[in-house]
């Protein structure tokens, strides 16, 4: 009899334990209000934990970062599927996958900023008011507007509205195919001016818009040293009526 009160009294206990935040977290703004530590944490896009790293340093921080390039040691040249699902680590070079992204921001209002560096130093940025990713229905098409330049340029606003191409699934508005051509993974139209997702190529190169690269910063012909891609929610705005 004792021991079924036990169970009874333990069952109800572990019902009625209050949730704890930190395991449901939608994205590194939630993790902000009880870690301001920039580094990697698991958020929940749905119910399944993903490994992100949280930039709370840049800008005020609480940036989700979707797609970090830091050192050219993870291959990006791959197919559809992983594309989707998402590969690489958080503590170093990844993609958090098309899927995660649209989950992310289908519901919520985002802001984008890519981060970039040379190889020399320098360091640049390119801001957008507003970031989506459509469903997979939808080919996991791009929405960006609101440009704001950090020195950088905006080499992203001419793939607004285009769908997402690997070299195995071809949604580019090219007769050819972007994605192989440029060993890369992007938005392409016909095909780019933004290619942070190509080969990694150390800086100058004499292949052509085939290395990471954002054009309106430092051409076609030189591939960046590191790059991210960073999510933040669009502080809401009070409207008085
Ligand atoms: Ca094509």
């Amino acid at each position: 009899m004792l021991l079924v009160v036990a169970v009874l009294f333990l069952a109800v206990t572990v019902h009625s334990a209050p949730r704890c935040d930190l395991n449901l977290v939608l994205d590194c703004e939630e993790i902000y209000n009880v870690s301001t530590q920039s580094g990697v944490y698991s958020i929940y896009p749905t119910t399944a934990p993903v490994k992100v790293y949280c930039d709370m340093d840049t800008d005020g921080g609480k940036w989700t970062v979707i797609q970090r390039r830091v050192d050219g040691t993870l291959n990006f040249y791959r197919p559809w599927a992983q594309y989707q699902a998402g590969f690489g680590d958080a503590s170093g070079e990844y993609w958090l996958g098309l899927e995660n992204m649209h989950l992310l921001t289908n519901n919520r209002e985002y802001q984008l900023r890519v981060d970039m560096e040379d190889f020399e130093g320098n360091t640049a940025s390119a801001s957008y008011s507003s970031f989506s990713v459509g469903s997979e229905a939808d080919g996991y098409k791009l929405q960006v507007a609101g440009f704001s330049d950090g020195g950088a340029g905006d080499s992203l606003t001419i793939h607004n509205e285009m769908k997402f191409s690997t070299f195995d699934k071809d949604q580019d508005t090219w007769s050819k195919n972007c994605a192989s051509n440029y060993y890369g993974a992007f938005w392409y139209k016909a095909c780019h001016k933004a290619n942070i997702n190509g080969a990694y190529l150390w800086g100058p190169t004499a292949h052509t818009a085939t290395g990471v690269q954002w054009y309106h910063w430092k051409g076609n012909k030189y591939s960046l040293k590191a790059v991210a891609m960073k999510i933040r929610r669009v502080p809401k705005t009070c409207t008085h009526l």
